[in-house]
């Protein structure tokens, strides 16, 4: 059996599930892992926490053909991937702003498991669109490395890996998760979720450390917080990567584009429709002005101090470091 889905036992996930509207929840188990190609000894891959929709999508996944020029981001949610695939698919298109004002994201770059995640109008199906898109492909996945196509690992098209803070990851997961999956828990509930594993695509920490260390030389790793400082620099990183050709005017106008303020006000990548669908069919119209109900929120490294008590900053860091001691060489991938 490739895929093993796992009722979740935790009693204090099951007390009050349903009230937060975690029905669904699962711990997935693959147990297809052999062809991957990672630094770590005996290595067995945790289940995953993901939705019991996972079952539609998982096997066409793990069986998918990927080609040498497909061009892949993967990332533990809400670590800057939005901002990341539209860098990334304006370099691999020649600088192309008309087309990418014309084209929403979400056609140019699917996100190949949205299916597996949440129900979804007929009409929508990434993964579909993914399997016929006419090369090169834009493929979107926040999947741990088992989960993905056994290809992947000897085919080796580029790929681009993106991590963020845990402190800004959680905070932004919570609001995505009240606005698009409707959890009705408090913020404390939904850290403290994350902090048991208990949210979609969780153990976090295994997320990163996993692809930190893949033998995949195609892979360039990004993080949000680079991003923020530099992101002149990381636009020439990512053409580097690319072997693509760039001017410092090209450069400057692309960092202008994905500038915090212009992404929010471009309907191609803010996901604006998507939010007011679901905020419009869960009832909830009166949210529609609320700021933290935006895809394209707040944007900040640090909006973390704001938005979480003390108690729940040290509960965190504690997490993190009972997972990964500072002396760990994996301590960087964290800070
Ligand atoms: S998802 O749902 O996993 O694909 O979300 P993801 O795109 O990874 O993360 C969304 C967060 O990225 C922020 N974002 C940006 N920050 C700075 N500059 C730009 N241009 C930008 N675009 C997206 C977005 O606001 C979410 O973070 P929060 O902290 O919630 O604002």
């Amino acid at each position: 059996m490739t895929f093993e889905y796992i009722d979740i036992e935790d009693p204090v996930f099951r007390a009050n599930c349903q009230e937060r509207n975690e029905e669904d929840y699962v711990l997935v188990r693959c147990n297809d892992y052999a062809s991957v190609p990672i630094n770590i000894p005996n290595w067995t891959p945790k289940p995953v926490c993901l939705s019991r929709r996972f079952e539609r999508v998982a096997q066409t996944i793990k069986q998918m053909e990927v080609r040498p020029d497909d061009v892949w981001i993967v990332t533990y949610p809400k670590s800057g991937t939005t901002w990341a695939q539209e860098l990334i698919w304006l370099v691999c298109n020649e600088f192309d702003f008309q087309k990418a004002q014309d084209i929403p994201l979400d056609a140019r770059f699917p996100f190949i498991e949205l299916s597996g995640l949440r129900d979804l109008p007929e009409t929508i199906n990434p993964l579909q669109d993914a399997l016929q898109m006419p090369s090169p492909r834009f493929i979107k996945s926040h999947l741990p490395p088992a989960f993905l196509p056994n290809a992947l690992w000897s085919v080796q098209p580029k790929m681009v890996y993106v991590r963020r803070n845990p402190k800004s990851v959680a905070v932004s997961y919570y609001h995505h998760s009240v606005s698009l999956h409707c959890y009705n828990g408090t913020l404390d509930q939904f850290i403290r979720s994350m902090m048991n594993e208990l949210v979609y695509y969780s153990p976090f920490h295994q997320h990163l450390i996993e692809y930190s260390e893949l033998r995949y030389p195609n892979m360039l790793s990004l993080c949000y917080e680079d991003m923020k400082r530099d992101l002149p620099g990381t636009i020439e990183r990512v053409c580097r990567f690319y072997n693509k050709p760039f001017t410092g005017e090209q450069v400057t106008r692309l960092a202008d584009h994905l500038s915090f303020d212009r992404m929010r006000q471009n309907a191609s990548v803010n996901r604006s429709e998507w939010v007011e669908f679901n905020l419009k069919q869960t009832n909830r119209a009166d949210k529609l002005h609320d700021n933290n109900m935006r895809f394209i929120r707040q944007g900040q490294t640090d909006g973390w101090r704001k938005e979480l008590s003390e108690e729940l900053i040290e509960a965190m860091d504690r997490w993190t470091l009972e997972r990964v001691p500072p002396s760990s060489k994996y301590a960087r991938l964290f800070q």
